[in-house]
């Protein structure tokens, strides 16, 4: 049995939280931030079958030293794990306020979207093993204490710096497996991250500017017309960082995919902007813009898409 502590108990978090509960002993560590006087996080999960509740346990930030993080009960507690499902613009700040409570040896695996954030981990935590993690899970928040899991997929974990190992890669995955839900290790998980980048750069800023869901944006004239060069300038930019050589077709009959699975949901950024929520836009098309500047090329779409959500964040008109 492992500790497996959970910093970003949003829907998803809650979701691994949950599943995770019935094999491991799960903690949640509270923002700092978010100081409350309860004991524990009490919330209910439903799935296509059932709807169960569950108490899981704060791990108090005051008493982090002495808790299963600490170094001290390392012999007793051998298997720590630390999942981090923040917001890609949450995750830095919320590592670094519980860095001085983190032992090196346990691992820290990272759910963002988009890319950005596991960069930084992984430039402020060298000396911890990070992972990152690619999911298609679907989970949303109904009311705050009610998540629904929304659609079964698959999740894939692969070292992201040097101290992660694909070793420590499979162990993660043995412990994530308990939950029921679908998890392997995976070598190069860059590529995934960068083909999940892609895919989320062609929904989410489409549909927040449209204002719906995922499955309609096909017809949409707006999404048609801007289709063809978005993945044209998706596939250049891939091929010059990260030297992956793929079409713009291939990559086109990928996202129609997503889009005809997910044909019902509201896209994490359209459901943030309508919650008046900040967006993940600076993880998505932020960071596509940033490489293609740094390779001398122009994405004159995605910068498009990039400044309209921005602007739309600003307004708050969605
Ligand atoms: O990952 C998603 C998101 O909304 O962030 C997709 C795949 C677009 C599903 O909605």
């Amino acid at each position: 049995m492992s500790t497996v502590c959970i910093l970003g108990a949003g829907a998803l978090g809650s979701l691994w939280a949950a599943r995770l509960s019935n094999t491991h002993t799960v903690k949640i560590i509270p923002r700092l931030n978010k100081k409350s006087s309860l004991s524990g996080y009490d919330f209910s999960l439903q799935d296509a079958e059932t709807t169960t509740t569950y108490h899981l346990p704060y791990l108090p930030l005051s008493s982090l030293p002495d808790g299963p993080l600490s170094e001290n009960t390392r012999a007793s507690s051998p298997s720590v794990i630390l999942l981090v499902f923040c917001k890609s613009f949450d995750t830095l700040p919320a590592l670094t306020a519980i860095k001085p409570y983190l032992p090196h040896h346990i691992p820290i695996v990272l759910f963002q979207n988009g890319l950005g954030s596991q960069v930084e981990v992984g430039k402020a935590f060298p000396d911890h093993p990070v992972y990152a993690a690619v999911t298609t899970e679907g989970a949303n928040r109904k009311t705050p204490q009610h998540i629904i899991h929304a659609g079964r997929g698959s999740t894939w974990i692969g070292p992201f710096n040097k101290q992660a190992t694909m070793a420590g890669a499979k162990e993660a995955c043995a412990v994530l497996a308990d939950s029921g839900l679908e998890v392997s290790a995976e070598a190069d998980i860059t590529l995934r991250l960068w083909k999940k980048l892609a895919v989320n750069c062609a929904i989410n800023p489409m549909t927040a500017l449209l204002n719906c869901p995922n499955g309609e944006l096909p017809s949409q004239p707006y999404f048609t017309a801007r289709y063809t060069t978005l993945c044209k300038e998706l596939v250049l930019i891939m091929q010059l960082t990260i030297g992956y050589e793929t079409t713009s077709d291939a990559l086109k009959a990928q996202i129609d995919e997503v889009i005809r699975k997910t044909a019902q949901n509201i896209s994490s950024m359209l459901q943030d902007l309508r919650a008046g929520r900040k967006t993940e836009i600076e993880d998505i098309c932020g960071y596509l813009v940033k490489e293609a500047r740094q390779q001398n090329i122009a994405c004159p779409t995605i910068t498009q898409l990039y400044q309209d959500v921005l602007a739309l964040a600003t307004t708050g008109s969605q």
